[in-house]
C-alpha cells in the first residue's frame, strides 16, 4: 500500500502521541542470594525473563552469598526510588534496620522464595516462596518408607542461617524421629554448592567409612557433588548408600533417572510471574495473600522418567 504524505505525518503523530502518554516502565529492584545453585540460576533467569516480557526496568543485584551485599543493593534501590523491591534472603535474621528504611520511603518490599525472621511484621509486604517444612517432611517420609525405618544418614545442610537449611533440617528430624532405626551421624554445611557437598561428603566418607547407608542433602547440587565423592571412593551412590534430596532441578532428575539419586523433593524457583504480578496488584492498592507457596511433588524411580521431558529448570 502507498501511503499518502499526510497519512504518514498522521501516523507520526499517532505514534509520538503514544509515547507520550505511555507509562514509564516499572522501576524494581530485586535482590539475589547469589548464583550458588542450579534451582539459583532457573530462579534468576525466571525473574530475568519475565520482567523483559512484561517491560519492567529490572534492577538485578547478585549478593554473591553475602548478607551484607544483599543490603547494600536494598539501600541502592532505596537511593534510586525504585517502584518496589523484591528480596531473596540469604539468611533469616539481620534484615529489620534496611526493611524500616524501605519502609520510611513509602517502597514496599517483596520477601521471596526464603523467609525472614522479624520483629515486624509490618516491615514486608508479602511473602512468596516454596514450603521448605513440607519438603523436609517429604524427603522424611520417602525415605521411611523406603528404607523399612532403618539406616544410617548423613545430611548435607544448606547455607547456615538460611531458612531452607533450618527448615528442611528440623521437618526431616522430626519426620524420622517415629522411626528409631533411621539415626542421623553426622550433619554438615556443603553451603548448596556442589563443590562443598563433593568437599563435604569426602570428610564424611573418610569420617565414617562405609557405615554410612543414607544421604539426606538440602538441595540437588550437594547430592550430585556427594555422588562424585561416592564414585571416587569406589561406591555406588543409589545403591550402596542411598541418596535423599530437594529441589528436582533437570540433573537432580536425570540423576534418579540414572538410578544415582533415589528420590527428589521438587522446590519450584519459577517465580518470576506471581512475584510481577503480586506487585501490580500491590501498587494498585488491591489487597495480596500474606504468605502464599508453590506446589511441590516428588520424584523417584517410578516417575521420574515421564518427568523429565518437560521439566522447566
Ligand atoms: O533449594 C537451593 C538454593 O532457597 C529454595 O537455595 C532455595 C534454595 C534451593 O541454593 O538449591
Amino acid at each position: 500500500m502507498k501511503l499518502t504524505p499526510w497519512f504518514k505525518s498522521f501516523l507520526a503523530f499517532v505514534s509520538l502521541a503514544a509515547a507520550t502518554v505511555a507509562p514509564a516502565a516499572l522501576k524494581i529492584g530485586f535482590a539475589q542470594t547469589g548464583a550458588e545453585s542450579a534451582w539459583r540460576t532457573a530462579n534468576s533467569d525466571s525473574m530475568k525473563a519475565e520482567a523483559a516480557k512484561r517491560g519492567i526496568d529490572l534492577k538485578f543485584s547478585d549478593g554473591q552469598g553475602k548478607q551484607e551485599n544483599q543490603i547494600r543493593a536494598l539501600r541502592s534501590f532505596i537511593a534510586q526510588k525504585v517502584d518496589a523491591v523484591v528480596l531473596a534472603p540469604l539468611v533469616e535474621t539481620g534484615w529489620d534496620p534496611v526493611l524500616r528504611d524501605a519502609k520510611r520511603a513509602g517502597i514496599p518490599v517483596i520477601i521471596t522464595d526464603r523467609s525472614i525472621v522479624t520483629t515486624d511484621e509490618t516491615l514486608y509486604a508479602c511473602f512468596i516462596g516454596s514450603d521448605f517444612f513440607e519438603e523436609g517432611r517429604m524427603a522424611a517420609e520417602w525415605l521411611a518408607k523406603k528404607t523399612g525405618g532403618t539406616g544410617r544418614i548423613v545430611e548435607l545442610q544448606g547455607t547456615p542461617g538460611s531458612a531452607p537449611a533450618n527448615e528442611r533440617r528440623k521437618a526431616f528430624a522430626e519426620g524420622i524421629a517415629s522411626h528409631p532405626g533411621l539415626k542421623i551421624i553426622d550433619s554438615q554445611s556443603g553451603d548448596f554448592r556442589r563443590a562443598g557437598g563433593k568437599e563435604v561428603m569426602e570428610a564424611l566418607l573418610k569420617k565414617h567409612g562405609k557405615s554410612i547407608e543414607i544421604v539426606y542433602a538440602h538441595n540437588d547440587d550437594m547430592a550430585l557433588g556427594a555422588i562424585q565423592a561416592i564414585e571416587e571412593a569406589g561406591l555406588k551412590p543409589g545403591t550402596d548408600i542411598v541418596i535423599v534430596s530437594i529441589d528436582a532441578v533437570r540433573e537432580g532428575v536425570q540423576a534418579v533417572v540414572a538410578g544415582k539419586i533415589n528420590c527428589t523433593v521438587e522446590c519450584n524457583p519459577l517465580f518470576g510471574p506471581k512475584v510481577y504480578d503480586t506487585v501490580a496488584k500491590l501498587l494498585a492498592g488491591q489487597k495480596v495473600e500474606r504468605k502464599s507457596f508453590n506446589k511441590d511433588e516428588l520424584f523417584d524411580a517410578t516417575n521420574a522418567g515421564a518427568a523429565l521431558p518437560t521439566r522447566q529448570y
